[in-house]
């Protein structure tokens, strides 16, 4: 219904984790390719945990750009003026661009795309814990314009030089166009730092509202993440969670707190001998929580998904079978 996917002779559900069934050969071969630099393509040889994790976490990727365009959404019809509405209505529709590319890719992998999204509406597949959080005003949209972008920059530019050819061409175009909307979300930021006192309060309380899921979003810490070994060790992930979450402190903090706004971690600061940020671990419980579908907004996100399934039906169907009779749904 949504794009073929099809490998003939793949069944993705039955893709297994044992790397001790692989033929040793081929599974040295492909491991020579990797720590040569070169990319794996479609039709090349993988091991069946190299293909599994790479649609796990491509599909959780495309997912999440798709939910990230939701808190951004619900702000287009009340952006403050016309020129940020028509900066806001091409980031959104960039994200969901981004959410195509994703699922393209992931499809080279064998999984169909109603599957995945099946997945996602069943709670199988997760997607950013970040977007489960409300765009309570404005300046949510500035903060996630800025710093979620930010973050998001962080990590696909590392994992952009990674393994997998169609998730690296597909990262390389997205990071063009996360980097202007990095550019659009700090001039946003910038500007209410620099407003007036109630500017800089409803900045203030957003950036204190985001901090602890942006600090969850490079994952669990290094010693509990659990794909870590292997997606570094294959370069589909091609730095840690920490040493990403570390990275992303060492450019955007300075940036924060040189326009006077502070962040809400007594702890944080680097240390300038090992080079190394130091922090308050955020709450990791709230974390798993909220990425199982216990947070603020993961109900209603899931909602508007299967409403945007349900309605757009027809349509998959029309182009499938463009000379059958479809009623249209009532809105
Ligand atoms: N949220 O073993 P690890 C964006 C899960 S795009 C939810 O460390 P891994 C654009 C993880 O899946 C943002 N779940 O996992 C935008 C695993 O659970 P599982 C998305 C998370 O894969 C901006 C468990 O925790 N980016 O923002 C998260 O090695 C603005 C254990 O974790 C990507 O998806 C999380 N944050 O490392 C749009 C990039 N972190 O699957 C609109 C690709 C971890 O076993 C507006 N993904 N988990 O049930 C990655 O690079 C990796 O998957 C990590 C996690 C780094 C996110």
């Amino acid at each position: 219904m949504y794009g073929s996917g099809y490998i003939p002779g793949l069944d993705y559900t039955k893709l297994n984790n044992s790397i001790a069934q692989e033929d040793p050969q081929k599974l040295a071969e492909f491991e020579a390719k990797i720590e040569n630099g070169d990319k794996i393509e479609p039709h090349d040889w993988m091991p069946q945990q190299y293909r599994k994790q790479l649609i796990r976490l491509i599909e959780q990727h495309a997912h999440s750009e798709i939910m990230g365009a939701l808190p951004e959404g619900t702000w287009i019809t009340r952006a403050p003026t016309l020129k940020r509405k028509l900066a806001l209505i091409a980031k959104v529709q960039d994200e969901i661009g981004h959410a195509q590319l994703l699922y393209a890719a992931a499809e080279t992998l064998g999984k169909p795309r109603e599957a995945m999204i099946n997945d996602l509406l069943s709670g199988k597949s997760k997607y950013s814990n970040v977007f489960n959080y409300p765009a309570e005003t404005w300046a949510d949209i500035t903060v996630i314009g800025f710093l979620i972008d930010a973050a998001a920059i962080v990590n696909q530019l590392l994992n952009s030089k990674g393994s997998y050819g169609p998730y690296s061409r597909a990262l390389k175009r997205i990071c063009a166009e996360e980097s202007f909307h990095l550019k659009q979300g700090y001039e946003g930021f910038v500007y209410l730092a620099t407003g007036s006192p109630k500017q800089r309060k409803m900045l203030q309380d957003a950036v204190n509202r985001w901090w602890p899921p942006i600090m969850h979003f490079f994952g669990p810490p290094n010693k509990t993440s659990v794909h870590s070994e292997k997606l570094m060790k294959w370069k589909v992930k091609m730095a840690s969670n920490d040493e990403m979450r570390n990275r992303f402190l060492d450019q955007y903090v300075p940036k924060v707190w040189e326009l006077g706004i502070t962040l809400p971690d007594p702890n944080l600061r680097k240390n300038e001998e090992t080079g190394r940020w130091e922090y308050t671990e955020p709450d990791w419980e709230e974390f798993f929580r909220v990425i199982k579908g216990d947070g603020p907004c993961n109900k209603e996100r899931i909602a508007v998904r299967q409403w945007a399934v349900e309605k757009g039906r027809w349509v998959r169907q029309a182009l499938f079978n463009p000379s059958a009779k479809y009623s249209l749904p009532v809105a």
